[in-house]
């Protein structure tokens, strides 16, 4: 990249390969206080980073350089800044509560009153399902809910339901299918009754081929468990754009839940892909998560750069992926309900930034996303934080907590906690050699026993993370720390000049596959592939 202060960057960080955070913790008794900051009820801490304050001025003013101010405008003003799909980016329409003075307008219509329309079809529909009027064929109230859906019509919503079981329905149960692996439906189905059961077909374009052809197992299901064809409309809803398809597969629109390709599909669990989680939290906690979402990109929108945690929080990442050589990033939630938050993540910032061209399709000609990981805490202590601590690359760790537990024991939320804020210390501090050699002789080792362990028991520490701390995890925080990571990814996409919005690599593999399925199901491998593919097919197809 070649902005000015993509350069300074350069010289700064070679000036600099020797600071040792513990030293400038030692020299600047403010430096936790001014890397930190709290907005939307998240509270940031990124002082346990290879910077200093000229480090955040350089990156602030590659911030400007790149445009980050004015692409967010146009994100906000309905531009269809998602080029190589022509479609706006809009998802933060869906949670601008009906009263807010920000309207977002779509080729000079505010998509605010659709969004309401929706969102009270939703508040209707679940309240019913909720409240037992909603009742199967049979006239028995809705015990379990399948969501089938894959990637953005299933991560989001499946994460945002696992993190807020403590507000969940007693009576229901929500699963998710997203697998074409039949194991994944039949396991599920397994332990469900037709009468009781309610699916969601949550699928933007309604084309994709696993979740229709889950969604037609499960319809013949349904009716092999007993269930009258003329009963499937109580059973089944569909989540989608296409309203043709929709009707073409069988369930009534009157049972179809709206949304609009100006929401991507990894940023629609705000939308009606949602559905499960409303079903499960009820309508007014959706309405919080949303609204926790709303009140971080308020602050996203408005604040200045230099107090904006999303643009913070990215300019670390860069920071951290392109002057410091992490080409990998740890998220580490110590929060066992915050479990597939990582993997939520993986494809909120790997589908968007894991591009290699830019907005004009010219080759990158420095690093983009991160490979994204991880686990919760403390579990991924017992595995592979090892190298964290010791492996040859470092790898940046989002260390993600809340104060309090939703739980009833408040010993194990202690300890949780005390581990989380160990971690952090121990990568950024690391064991010096003195400080091993004072531990082996307390514990009686000899001369040449503590010089032959010594390199094993060294940490070089000065390893960076983050940690974001929200009060409690409520639909409310939850809602502020997903749009936080949103927009965290809108920033770094800017700055590394690609177009987030678009995933022609997934587009792909929706392809693909149909030409082999084709070929496997007519028992005929044709010469167009290349050896080792053809002996693949021709090895599953003996
Ligand atoms: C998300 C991606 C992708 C998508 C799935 C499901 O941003 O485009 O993960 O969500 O491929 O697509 P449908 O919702 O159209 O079934």
């Amino acid at each position: 990249m070649k902005t000015p202060a993509w350069a300074a960057l350069k010289a700064h960080r070679s000036a600099m390969q020797n600071l040792r955070m513990a030293d400038e913790f030692a020299r600047d008794g403010q430096r936790a206080q001014r890397f930190s900051i709290e907005a939307a009820g998240v509270f940031l801490d990124y002082s346990k980073n290879l910077i200093t304050p000229e480090t955040m001025r350089l990156l602030l003013a590659l911030a400007s350089e790149c445009g980050v101010a004015n692409r967010r405008d146009a994100m906000m003003a309905g531009e269809r800044i998602n080029l190589s799909e022509n479609r706006a980016v809009l998802h933060m329409a869906l949670r601008n509560p009906a009263a807010s003075a920000r309207k977002y307008v779509l080729d000079g219509v505010d998509v605010g009153a659709e969004v309401q329309r929706v969102l009270a079809h939703m508040r209707e529909f679940t309240q019913q399902v909720r409240e037992g009027i909603w009742r199967g064929g049979t006239g028995r109230e809705i015990t379990d809910i399948v969501n089938i859906g894959i990637g953005g019509s299933d991560l989001g919503p499946q994460m945002v339901c696992e993190a807020l079981r403590t507000f969940a329905h007693p009576r229901l149960t929500v699963h998710f299918v997203s697998n074409v692996d039949g194991a994944a439906l039949e396991r599920t189905l397994a332990k469900l009754s037709a009468d009781t059961t309610l699916f969601i077909v949550a699928s933007k374009t309604f084309t994709t081929q696993e979740t229709l052809t889950n969604a037609r197992s499960a319809r013949d299901w349904f009716v092999a468990s007993g269930g009258r064809a003329t009963d499937v409309a109580k059973h089944f809803v569909a989540v989608s754009t296409n309203a043709v398809e929709v009707e073409k597969f069988g369930i009534d629109t009157a049972n179809m839940f709206e949304f609009w390709d100006w929401v991507g599909g990894r940023y629609s669990l705000w939308s009606a892909i949602g559905l499960s989680i409303a079903l499960a939290i009820g309508m007014d906690g959706f309405e919080a998560l949303l609204a926790g979402a709303h009140a971080m990109d308020e602050h996203f929108a408005t604040a200045p750069l230099d107090a904006n945690m999303p643009v913070l929080l990215a300019l670390v990442g860069v920071w951290n992926v392109n002057f410091c050589a992490a080409n990998s990033q740890c998220v580490a939630p110590y929060a066992q309900d915050l479990h597939r938050l990582a993997a939520y993540l993986q494809q909120l910032e790997m589908e968007s930034n894991g591009k290699s061209v830019d907005r004009g399709g010219n080759a990158l000609s420095t690093a983009s996303c991160p490979v994204i990981w991880g686990e919760p805490g403390t579990n991924g202590q017992h595995a592979f934080f090892q190298l964290l601590h010791q492996g040859t690359s470092v790898i940046p760790v989002d260390f993600i907590a809340a104060t309090y537990g939703n739980g009833a024991l408040p010993e194990h939320h202690r300890l949780l906690l005390a581990n989380c804020i160990a971690q952090s210390e121990a990568l950024m501090v690391g064991k010096s050699e003195a400080e091993v050699h004072v531990e082996l002789r307390a514990k009686g080792l000899n001369a040449a026993e503590i010089y032959a362990l010594t390199p094993h028991k060294f940490f070089a520490g000065n390893r960076p993370s983050n940690t974001m701390l929200l009060d409690s995890l409520t639909p409310q925080s939850l809602g502020a720390l997903i749009a936080l990571y949103e927009q965290k990814v809108f920033v770094q996409g800017v700055i590394w000049g690609v177009n987030s919005f678009d995933q022609w690599g997934v587009e792909l593999g929706k392809q693909l596959a149909k030409t082999i399925d084709a070929e496997l199901k007519s028992g005929t491998v044709s010469g167009a592939h290349d050896g080792s593919t053809k002996a693949l097919m021709q090895r599953v197809m003996s």
